[in-house]
């Protein structure tokens, strides 16, 4: 039986999503250590700031990728098959894309993400730029396997998982999540894969400790999510965000910390926080791109080229299935 039922169906008539959250962070907090998944970070709220983050001075990921694409857009478009469709899994700000839909004879575009409203919106804004390009948005969790457009079956198939969203999978779940990608892609398909690369840890604690405080914000909005949402009554200022790289597991860990004795309910069930105690929020694995390709290898993927910047800051990988 389900224990958290009768607290669920109190709330407000709960979505398959709010249901699937409130099991989620139920189920994580009673944990020990606790825990909240980081895919819960990203509602409205979450991706204003999460787009802020990739503005801000010390976070350079975003920023060295796009200097890379842009760098080796004519190498990447010299290895793409014209006429191919490129399959993004997860769907953000579209400026990557936009790159190599620019550089790349691309024949169609097939963004897949949970956010059905955002996929249409940005959608619609590149059939505007891109008249030539079939756009066919696909609302899915690209985690778990869906099912292609029947549009671009025949067409050779490119995979597109930018920002270093691999390095907030555990390395098993990055090795499933390949090998899905793999299965969906098909024979001959190729993969374009963002990956930030191990450095120095000054630079690392710099890029998730910012001085304006933004990635402390993104990190507590999962309690204002949880608040809201679920009916809980975490008080924001007796939690405090931590980052720190964990050098033993090459990644930044998120933690939430309390700040004193405190217990927390939502949906029914207590939870109790001892000072100091941390909930954590989030991992973000640093790769070698040895490292990198020795997963990509083991994960049904040949690695095809690997491009860093000038200071091996990240790196952009391109693989061929196996
Ligand atoms: C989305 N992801 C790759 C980001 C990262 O760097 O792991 C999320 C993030 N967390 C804190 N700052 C940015």
């Amino acid at each position: 039986m389900n224990v958290h039922a009768p607290a669920l169906a109190d709330a407000h008539l709960p979505d398959e999503q709010t249901s699937a959250f409130a099991r989620d962070a139920i189920g994580d907090l009673s944990q020990h250590p606790k825990r909240l998944s980081p895919k819960y970070f990203y509602d409205a709220t979450g991706s204003e700031l999460f787009e802020a983050i990739t503005r801000l001075p010390e976070y350079y990921p975003t920023r060295t990728e796009l200097g890379i694409l842009r760098d080796r857009g004519s190498e990447i478009a010299s290895i793409i098959p014209k006429g191919a469709a490129l399959i993004e899994f997860g769907a953000g700000s579209t400026t990557k894309v936009r790159l190599l839909l620019e550089k790349c004879a691309f024949a169609a575009y097939v963004p897949v993400d949970i956010s059905g409203d955002f996929l249409h919106v940005q959608a619609e804004a590149l059939r505007r730029d891109f008249p030539d390009l079939a756009v066919y948005p696909v609302a899915a969790d690209f985690t778990t396997p869906f099912t292609l457009p029947a549009a671009i079956r025949d067409m050779p198939k490119v995979g597109f998982f930018p920002g270093s969203t691999i390095g907030n999978f555990e390395p098993h779940e990055a090795c499933r999540f390949l090998r899905s990608a793999r299965e969906i892609l098909g024979e001959a398909a190729q993969m374009i894969v963002g990956a930030d690369l191990e450095k120095d840890e000054r630079v690392l604690y710099d890029a998730y400790n910012d001085a304006a405080g933004v990635t402390a914000r993104f990190n507590l909005n999962v309690l204002v999510r949880i608040n809201r949402e679920l009916g809980g009554n975490f008080d924001l200022s007796a939690f405090t965000h931590r980052a720190i790289y964990n050098r033993e597991r090459h990644r930044i860990e998120m933690h939430l910390i309390s700040k004193k004795p405190q217990t927390v309910r939502m949906l029914g069930t207590s939870f109790s926080f001892r000072p100091g105690e941390s909930i954590h929020t989030e991992n973000s694995y640093k790769y070698s791109v040895d490292r990198f390709t020795a997963l990509a290898r083991g994960s049904g993927w040949r690695p095809r080229e690997s491009w860093t910047d000038g200071n091996r800051m990240f790196s952009v990988h391109a693989l061929v299935a196996d």
